[in-house]
């Protein structure tokens, strides 16, 4: 069974955090509306999925993917970058609990998992304002003994390695060439964004399936002309919250 978690979207999300982007209002109700039409996709390719519910007090919390990593062997709870979204951590451990054993990055370490791309047995992470070596060195301890190769990529153009690069089919990536190198993922095809979308690389691949933002219509063309099976889901809110595809759900099977 394949389970998918993922966090209503708060009332308080219009005080998110921003770091590249200039604020601009947030309708709570078409942004609720979207996350639910996102849940639905996730349903439609055969997620179960697991809502947590909203919390006022934490604006950023429907951004589940940044509190966790997970694996098939275990799963490891981050220490945000940002220190307001840790206390977004103990709801998801609590879920995640019940499903994997559970690791923590430790201070001084900080991981947002936005920044951590897992291909098969080969981890990225990236090193922005969000996750520092500490973090990174804790996790080669960790996963170098399951057999997984841990590499830093340095991120500095925008918020997450996974605003830069995601995973689009067994084989392919599709990057924002200006913000990380292609070359790194060596073996893998690599796909770029319309130059015009540079919000436009962070898709989230299910099977074979690809969900993807309705906001970037160039890369979509680009991903279908490659026969990667897209469906789009109309984001608009949580893009304004520097959020996107990946970031609302934690995916993993049971
Ligand atoms: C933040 O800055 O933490 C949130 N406003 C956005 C987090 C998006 N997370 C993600 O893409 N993994």
């Amino acid at each position: 069974m394949r389970i998918a978690i993922t966090r209503e979207v708060s009332p308080s999300i219009g005080r998110c955090e921003l770091t590249h982007l200039v604020r601009q209002p947030i309708d709570v109700a078409l942004a609720r509306m979207q996350h639910r039409q996102y849940e639905e996709v996730l349903t439609a390719l055969g997620c179960e999925v697991y809502r947590l519910s909203a919390t006022p007090e934490l604006p950023d919390s429907v951004f589940v993917e940044d509190i966790a990593v997970v694996f098939d062997e275990l799963a490891i709870l981050t220490r945000p970058g940002a220190p307001l979204r840790r206390s977004e951590v103990p709801a998801v451990a609590e879920l995640l609990s019940h499903c994997r054993k559970l690791v923590a990055i430790a201070a001084p370490g900080i991981l947002d998992g936005g920044d951590v791309l897992r291909i098969g047995k080969r981890v990225w992470i990236g090193l922005s304002e969000r996750s520092n070596r500490a973090a990174l060195d804790q996790m080669h301890t960790v996963l170098a003994s399951l057999g997984y190769a841990v590499e830093g990529v340095s991120v500095t153009d925008c918020l997450h390695l996974k605003s830069a690069v995601t995973q689009v089919a067994e084989d392919a990536v599709l990057v924002n060439p200006a913000w990380v190198d292609g070359a790194l993922f060596a073996g893998l095809d690599v796909i770029a964004v319309d130059p015009v979308e540079v919000y436009g690389a962070n898709a989230l691949l299910i099977d074979a399936n690809v969900i993807y933002p309705t906001a970037y219509p160039r890369t979509r063309e680009r991903l279908e002309r490659r026969d990667i099976r897209v469906h789009t889901v109309d984001v608009s809110e949580l893009i304004k919250a520097e959020g996107a595809v990946t970031c609302c759900s934690l995916i993993f099977e049971v």
